[in-house]
């Protein structure tokens, strides 16, 4: 069977506040946009991260990406999937599997160095 590919590209700029106590100058920017993967419903998100200030890389921060439906509260359980490092100092990476397209919350959680959660709302559309 050959489904039909979903397609998303957006890329959103978000400026994230450090939580108190680790690094408390630190402010991360993150550039959140994912990509639809081979397989329906499933989607690549790459993460950029940031010091919103230098402009320097963040590296070593533990980067965990889950979605949910703000129109559908408790519909959905996507698992939140951890990140890899990219191929570029502070880029994460992370493949995440959704349960229907829409406009979902991407919520991207952020510890280590940086503690916080960047909430990015996106729009998951089949290709026309
Ligand atoms: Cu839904």
């Amino acid at each position: 069977m050959i489904a039909a590919r979903d397609f998303v590209l957006s890329l959103f700029v978000v400026l994230a506040s450090v939580g108190s106590g680790l690094a408390a100058d630190v402010k991360a920017k993150a550039e959140v946009s994912c990509a639809a993967a081979p397989k329906r419903l499933e989607y690549d998100c790459t993460i950029k991260l940031t010091d919103s200030r230098s402009g320097a890389a963040l590296t070593g921060v533990n980067v965990t990406v889950g979605a949910d439906m703000p129109s559908m509260p408790m519909a959905h359980n996507v698992k939140p999937v951890k990140a890899t490092p990219g191929n570029e100092p502070g880029v994460y990476r992370a493949r995440i599997v959704l349960e229907m397209h829409g406009e979902w919350a991407v919520k991207v959680d952020l510890a280590g160095q940086v503690r916080d959660r960047v909430v990015t709302s996106m729009r998951f559309e089949p290709k026309k």
